[in-house]
């Protein structure tokens, strides 16, 4: 069913009154006609209606996807380099467009949308830009044979998406999916699939018809159809741990791989020996950065006893100084929380954290920001007195919320450390480059910063250890994930052997 106009309805601002899923390299109407209302998280004004989509919407997409492949796969690897190009080059021409249309969609403050979410964005298609030339197979020499190993792309790839930073996590799938010679499906998240949608209207041109497809919708109506869907051949997620095992389950229908992103209780550590203003400063950044709303944050932060006053007193200050309120503000440091089901979670873990006997040295409660008072905004918060068998040390708050524990030799912290389901992130804060060192060859994490937190190279592999997850994005190795190894034998011998 085609949608009224190319995309759907009239333009309010910057978004569309409604929008279409995007199959085929057309926008089109959903199955069920049922739509999804997205609404403005820090003034609750309505933005625009999305699809709700089902398993027939599902279905379209996927055999455009299929068929597809048939071509991009074979595509010239410098062609589908110059379509990556391409694709960070729009975004880049846009930046404060699609700048703004995170901070809407999302809540971000501008600041962290336009120094992150789009120049990240765009680094990404760039990287993956600069590989399909490099995908290439081996071959080895026997006597009376050779072996020809090729590396092939997979099919149609399924990206899950999360809705802390969208435009982002959305590259971090389609990108090395089609560097590889995939096609996608995105099934962004049912509150914050406009800023996705208007950039693939953007990239509409120069995408084949159904390299890339968009069905949007709620998880179990839209995504686990997708998964489960016998013509894809991989699923990217990135989410939570109950819906990654869900999805898990989902994969092993078809028995199709899965890269699984999931979340974070990563440790910041400061040595007595540290730059304590530089550290604190660190901390509240890992704390507050998107509103505590990534899977990497800083949640859990562990300070030598013997500078533990010091640094609480700098923290306090520096926490202080954030400046909380209109995200379209570019003096904005904390915006709201992107949805009132997340809102609600992270004051539940307010209440929770006194309520196991921890200390609030600032915030702990739900923030009134004049002239957003259906904002869902919490304060910045730091309990100190955490232990880390409480459910705040040991569980994923995503909020801007961080546990201080204090500690006295290694050993104890390392234990402390990686005493967590988790293993994403983490930060050690010292002037002694050999202890940050053998801290880093501890810390069961998947990536460690040393006197610096939150800053992503092209190239950086993103994943975790243990329950953080598996796979590995934004790296070489990601190629590896979205194909695979043919083996051809050639007999060299005259007769048969
Ligand atoms: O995540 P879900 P939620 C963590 C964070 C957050 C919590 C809950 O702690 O507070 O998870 O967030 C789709 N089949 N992270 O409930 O459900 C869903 O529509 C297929 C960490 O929003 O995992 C969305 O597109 N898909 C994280 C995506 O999964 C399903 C980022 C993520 O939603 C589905 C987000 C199903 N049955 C949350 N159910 C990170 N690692 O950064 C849902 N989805």
């Amino acid at each position: 069913m085609a949608m009224d106009g190319a995309t759907g309805g009239t333009r309010r601002g910057l978004f569309l009154e409604s929008y279409g899923h995007f199959i085929d390299g057309a926008w089109v109407g959903g199955d069920s006609g049922k739509t999804i209302a997205v609404s403005n998280p820090a003034t609750g004004a309505h933005l625009s209606n999305i699809q709700a989509g089902n398993a027939v919407d599902v279905d379209r997409a996927v055999q455009a996807a299929h068929r597809a492949f048939k071509t991009w796969s074979r595509t010239h690897p410098r062609a589908r380099q110059q379509v990556l190009q391409e694709m960070a080059r729009r975004l880049r021409a846009r930046l404060a467009d699609f700048a703004m249309m995170e901070t809407v969609d999302n809540g971000k403050p501008i600041s962290d949308a336009t120094m992150f979410d789009i120049p990240a964005t765009a680094e990404v298609y760039d990287y993956f830009a600069s590989l399909p030339l490099q995908i290439h197979g081996e071959t080895t020499d026997f006597p009376d044979s050779m072996l020809l190993v090729h590396r092939e792309p997979l099919g149609v790839c399924a990206a899950i998406v999360p809705w802390n930073i969208p435009l982002y996590c959305t590259a971090l799938k389609v990108a090395p999916a089609l560097a590889a010679g995939n096609t996608v499906v995105v099934k962004p998240a049912e509150s914050t699939g406009l800023s996705i949608l208007e950039f693939f209207k953007e990239c509409a041109d120069i995408l084949p018809p159904g390299v890339v497809n968009i069905v949007t919708g709620y998880g179990p109506e839209a995504g686990e159809p997708l998964v489960r869907h016998p013509l894809v051949r991989k699923v990217s997620f990135t989410g939570s741990k109950p819906t990654a095992r869900k999805i898990m389950q989902y994969a092993s229908q078809n028995i199709i791989p899965q890269t699984m992103e999931l979340g974070g209780k990563s440790a910041n550590i400061v040595c007595a020996d540290a730059d304590l203003d530089a550290a604190a400063e660190g901390v509240v950044m890992s704390t507050v950065f998107n509103k505590g709303e990534v899977c990497i944050s800083g949640s859990r932060t562990f300070v030598h006893e013997s500078v533990m006053d010091r640094f609480l007193e700098k923290l306090s200050a520096q926490i202080g100084h954030v400046r909380q309120g209109d995200p379209q503000d570019p003096r904005t440091q904390l915006g709201p929380q992107a949805s009132k089901v997340q809102f609600d979670k992270v004051a539940g873990y307010l209440e929770l954290g006194c309520a196991e006997g921890a200390h609030v040295l600032a915030g702990g409660a739900k923030a009134s920001i004049v002239g957003f008072e259906q904002g869902l905004f919490i304060q910045p918060t730091i309990f100190s007195n955490v232990r880390n068998d409480m459910r705040i040390a040991r569980e994923e708050i995503f909020g801007p919320v961080t546990c201080i524990l204090g500690w006295r030799d290694e050993d104890e912290v390392l234990a402390l450390a990686n005493d967590t389901d988790y293993g994403l992130g983490g930060g050690v804060w010292t002037r002694d480059l050999t202890r940050a060192h053998r801290f880093a060859r501890e810390m069961q994490t998947g990536t460690v910063w040393i006197n610096r937190y939150y800053n992503f190279v092209p190239g950086q592999p993103l994943g975790g250890f243990k329950q953080s997850g598996f796979g590995r994005e934004n790296t070489f190795e990601t190629l590896l994930h979205y194909t695979q190894s043919k083996a051809v034998i050639v007999n060299l011998t005259e007769g048969p052997i």
